[in-house]
């Protein structure tokens, strides 16, 4: 069945518009307090009076990993909705916009209380670190928007089950389902950390807190985090992806399989953030650890699906030899090239993450300079260039304009600079890192010891690679503005239709109770007893630090 899809409902298009261009906003902002940090760290630049590096930290961390990842990803799986189950319906409408509200409220409230030096406590808010109680407040309002734009989806989602018994829920559809059924059940962890440890304890009706408690409610929610920034990458990569080189999905069950399975065994690994701390016995890491370990397999899955998508395109226009198909890649465009860079990158870094999740090379890597260098080619690579390139084809979709051959140009000169200057950046990272040097660290020499002496070239090497990115974000915000003035015209929404050989995909994937139902069954015996453990002993907790 083709999708005869002319362009967008207007109010539909301000709805994800508004979420895009607020996420590429915090990037630019985000980006900002990582040049800094980079040059202060390479001990080029001493930030002014009442700038603090640590502040700085959170700043890059909240913008870059929370608000420029969410934003863009609601923005997305609404603009995916619309194209494929139909025009938003107006309570759908209204409770994006409610999202989108609550959202802005309080990204606006932390940014405030951040550059207030209030809330100097990363993004990961570790206690007993303790910001302003007002801090909290505002990422629960974080919180709470991004549910409402998750149940504005389910909305959509059941009044097209509705619509059209028996049939099958278009792919797209059926994966931003999967991603923010992961995020609602994700995001439970964090709120009751914030709401029930953070702003009690903050506000000071409470003396202490229950660090170790805090911290695994914390990465609960942190690991499931890093799938909800990737599974709409693999979202671009599965459905868009083979449409752009003009061919088809190699199969529409495999990319349904993975993604339950991402929703299955993303959850239940939090402690794998976990493996050097005291307070969890090593045999609930342990199975964390292999339950991670199963989490990987859906993204060599995708790998396999991939290569099979471009393979059987390139045969089918005539590829000759074992990798002839590579040529057939529509290299000069930019809808393709960003998102293929972000792949072909995306395996050294998921196999960064085989190294960090090996208990005893963790031991090695744990707060070290590696993890950062690992997550910048995760997120911060794979995902954000996958990100810009959906940007290409998306804001003309939704504002009715062309992406012209200049742009394709602009567009792979972006993306090359990324990747030149996160070739630096985290390649640095990555080596430093396997020295010792810590990660969340300010300039400094260690009074001239001579290992750490040793370290000052890779911090150089990240000043090099954080002045690149930097150029990269101005290209992309320039980029991103004159899309928006491109040419009027039509420019499709790409959805990719399964190859004619593919199984048909069964109806259990769609059983979405089920799923659920073996995912808190998962949860409860990896988190059940070490979390009853912690409650039980508490210790003596702990009273709240400003360390700025
Ligand atoms: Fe990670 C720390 C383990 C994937 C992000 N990770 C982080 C942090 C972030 C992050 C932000 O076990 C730091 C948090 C903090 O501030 O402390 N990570 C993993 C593992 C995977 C993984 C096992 N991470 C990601 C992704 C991220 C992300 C994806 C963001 C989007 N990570 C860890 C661990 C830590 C950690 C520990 C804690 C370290 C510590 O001690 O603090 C896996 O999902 C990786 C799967 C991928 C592979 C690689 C090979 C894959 C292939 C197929 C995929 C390729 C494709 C492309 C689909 C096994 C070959 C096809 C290619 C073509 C060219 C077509």
């Amino acid at each position: 069945m083709t999708n005869v899809f002319q362009s967008f409902e207007r109010r539909d298009s301000a709805v994800v518009l508004a979420h895009v261009l607020f996420a590429f906003l915090a990037l630019l902002l985000g980006g900002i307090a990582g040049l800094l940090q980079s040059l202060v760290r390479g001990g080029m630049v001493t930030l002014p009076y009442g700038i603090g590096y640590y502040q700085l930290l959170t700043a890059h961390g909240v913008l870059m990993a929370l608000v420029f990842t969410t934003y863009f990803i609601i923005g997305f799986l609404y603009a995916g909705a619309a194209r494929t189950l139909g025009w938003l319906l107006p309570v759908v409408r209204k409770l994006a916009w409610l999202g989108y509200g609550l959202m802005t409220a309080g990204t606006l409230l932390a940014t405030v209380l951040i550059l207030l030096n209030k809330a100097t406590v990363l993004y990961t808010f570790y206690a007993p670190m303790k910001a302003s109680p007002w801090f909290y407040i505002a990422l629960v309002f974080v919180v709470v928007g991004s549910w409402m734009s998750g149940f504005g989806l389910f909305t959509q989602y059941r009044y097209w089950k509705k619509t059209h018994k028996g049939e099958r829920t278009p792919l797209f559809a059926f994966m931003a389902v999967a991603t923010m059924l992961l995020w609602l059940i994700a995001t439970l962890g964090v709120a009751v950390e914030v709401l029930f440890q953070l702003i009690p304890w903050s506000f000071g009706w409470v003396e202490t807190v229950n660090v170790m408690l805090s911290r695994t409610l914390f990465w609960y929610f942190g690991h499931p985090l890093v799938y909800f920034w990737l599974l709409p990458a693999y979202m671009c990569w599965y459905v868009v992806i083979p449409k752009i080189i003009g061919g088809r999905l190699f199969s529409d069950a495999l990319a349904r399989l993975a993604f339950i399975m991402f929703l299955l065994f993303s959850i239940p690994v939090g402690f794998h953030h976990q493996l050097m701390e005291p307070g969890i016995s090593s045999g609930w890491k342990y199975l964390q650890v292999v339950l991670t370990f199963m989490v990987v397999i859906p993204s060599l899955m995708t790998a396999f699906s991939l290569f099979a998508t471009f393979e059987m395109h390139g045969r089918s226009v005539g590829a000759k030899g074992l990798f002839g198909w590579l040529k057939k890649l529509p290299w000069s465009d930019v809808r393709f090239f960003a998102p293929f860079m972000g792949m072909l990158i995306f395996i050294p870094a998921g196999a960064g993450g085989l190294i960090n999740a090996s208990h005893q090379l963790n031991a090695v890597v744990h707060n070290t300079l590696w993890v950062t260098g690992h997550f910048h080619l995760t997120v911060a690579t794979s995902v954000a260039l996958t990100f810009f390139g959906i940007v290409y084809w998306l804001i003309p979709a939704v504002t009715g304009r062309k992406l012209t051959a200049r742009m394709h140009k602009l567009g792979i000169v972006q993306t090359l600079i990324w990747v030149i200057g996160m070739f630096f950046m985290s390649g640095s990272m990555h080596t430093v890192g396997l020295f010792g040097a810590p990660r969340r660290t300010a300039y400094t020499t260690y009074m001239d010891h001579p290992d750490t002496v040793l370290w000052m070239p890779y911090y150089v090497a990240m000043a090099i690679g954080g002045t690149i990115l930097f150029i990269g974000v101005l290209m992309m915000i320039a980029n991103i503005v004159m899309l928006l003035r491109a040419p009027k015209g039509h420019e499709e929404f790409p959805i990719a239709e399964a190859s004619a050989e593919a199984e048909r995909t069964p109806a259990i994937f769609e059983r979405w109770g089920l799923w659920v139902g073996v995912l808190a069954v998962l949860v409860l015996i990896a988190y059940t007893v070490p979390v009853m453990e912690l409650l039980n002993n508490p210790g003596v907790g702990s009273k709240g630090f400003v360390t700025w």
